[in-house]
């Protein structure tokens, strides 16, 4: 069910063997475009047509009132509440540590620069429908943007069939988070209308949250328009273990994500021999209980891997070259290893701490990384929804103090209007 990479013995990796999923947002660049230039001509009216079209549901206003989004909240089941009371109530904790101060750097007397943090204004944040109607990620996106103190959102999810609107424990989760504009639009309609802006809803600065395929090319064809987090990609989890990890575990986590998407993608890299064929044994037993039987088998028998290494040092290469969206430590020593490592949206070490805690509990951001992109990306945080902004205050003597080397480097790029604006301040005859 999930191929087998052997690399014991082998001098050098390729890191082409590790198995990717794929995703061409090239090709869906096509069909959203005109969907794009629609909304952006037509408004409100082409979102209509554009639902009614894609989602089969005629949606005569995008914007949810407020009495339905408290309705969900009202409705919605005890537990559930209590779990997302207590998911935001632990994201807050960890994101408010994420939190950036000023600082003012005094270069001499009446030099100063200040490095400033400012929130982007209005953020559009968007949450899948169907299939992936995830309440949890509308946690995740809001959180760390209330924090950083974004004065205003927007929430895009695709209409239901039945109802017109959006999935009601999303609906709950925004009115829990104290978000209440909502907007029943999804895929690419969805981010042309943060872009452009409509009757109903404000155009916006940045773009969050994760999409299938149309979304992510929408995010591209508009970024500079709008900002843009990352185009999210199927989820992918791998787990470094040695022969101190339970099999059952290692099993149950690999399936946990394979859970998400056909195309999410699985890779066990141990030096254990033994673990290596307790785990695949594990994963045929719980593949056959599983509820998502289909989805979990087509990711675990395509873009995914058990692969074996001689030693955690090579493992510890192999994962750093894969650069998992989730990577789960499970060695002796855990914590040592995690710490050695370079690329992973988030690690989770040890034992006890499945993927799955952090995709709903831990208080870490589950939004994360994938392709290979944690090499230069972040999940997303309080940064996310931050510009740094400088602030630069010099007095006449601190300018003429420097004016000779703006006046040779000024000269040296032969731009003399750069020269002159601070010479004509500092000149003596100038005063
Ligand atoms: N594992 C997904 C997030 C998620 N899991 C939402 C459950 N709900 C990507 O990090
Ligand atoms: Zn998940």
């Amino acid at each position: 069910m999930i191929r087998r990479i052997d690399l014991r013995g082998v001098a050098e990796f390729d890191p082409h063997v590790l198995p990717r999923a794929e995703m061409s947002v090239e090709a869906a660049l096509e069909a959203v475009r005109p969907i794009c230039e629609d909304v952006r001509i037509r408004g409100s009216v082409a979102v209509r047509e554009i639902t009614a079209r894609i989602d089969g549901v005629d949606v005569a206003a995008t914007r949810v009132p407020a009495e339905t989004l408290q309705k969900a909240l009202d409705d919605l089941d005890p537990a559930v509440r209590a779990a997302l009371t207590e998911a935001i109530r632990r994201a807050r904790i960890v994101h408010e540590a994420q939190r950036r101060t000023d600082t003012t750097v005094e270069l001499q007397a009446g030099a100063t620069v200040v490095n400033r943090w400012v929130p982007v204004q209005r953020v559009g944040l968007y949450v899948p429908g169907g299939l992936t109607a995830y309440p949890s990620s509308v946690v995740m996106n809001v959180v760390p943007a209330q924090v950083a103190g974004v004065g205003s959102f927007a929430v895009a999810s695709p209409p239901q069939k039945d109802t017109g609107l959006p999935h009601p424990v999303v609906m709950a989760a925004c009115a829990l988070l104290g978000v209440d504009e909502v907007h029943a639009v999804g895929g690419a309609q969805a981010v042309a209308v943060f872009a452009y802006g409509t009757a109903e809803c404000a155009p916006v600065d940045l773009v969050t949250g994760p999409g299938n395929i149309y979304v992510a090319a929408a995010k591209r064809l508009l970024k500079g328009i709008i900002g843009i987090d990352s185009e999210a990609g199927p989820t992918e989890i791998a787990v470094l273990a040695d022969d101190s990890a339970d099999p059952r575990h290692v099993a149950a986590d690999l399936l946990s994500q394979a859970e998400h998407d056909p195309r999410a993608a699985a890779l066990l890299v141990t030096d254990s021999l033994e673990l290596a064929d307790r785990t695949a044994e594990e994963v045929a037993v719980q593949v056959k209980q599983a509820h998502n039987r289909e989805r979990i088998e087509l990711a675990l028998q395509g873009q995914s891997a058990i692969v074996v290494v001689d030693d955690i040092e090579r493992g510890l290469e192999v994962v750093d070259a894969w650069a998992a969206e989730h990577l789960e430590v499970i060695t002796r020593n855990a914590e040592e290893i995690a710490a050695r490592v370079h690329n992973a949206g988030a690690i989770f070490v040890g034992p006890w701490s499945p993927v799955s805690l952090g995709d709903y509990l831990a208080g870490s951001n589950h939004v994360l990384p994938t392709g290979g992109t944690a090499r230069h990306s972040s999940g997303l945080s309080v940064q996310s929804f931050l510009k740094g902004m400088q602030v630069i205050t010099y007095n006449r003597a601190a300018l003429a103090e420097v004016a000779p080397h703006v006046e040779a480097l000024g000269g040296s790029e032969a731009l003399h209007a750069h020269v002159e604006a601070v010479r004509i301040r500092v000149d003596e005859e100038s005063q």
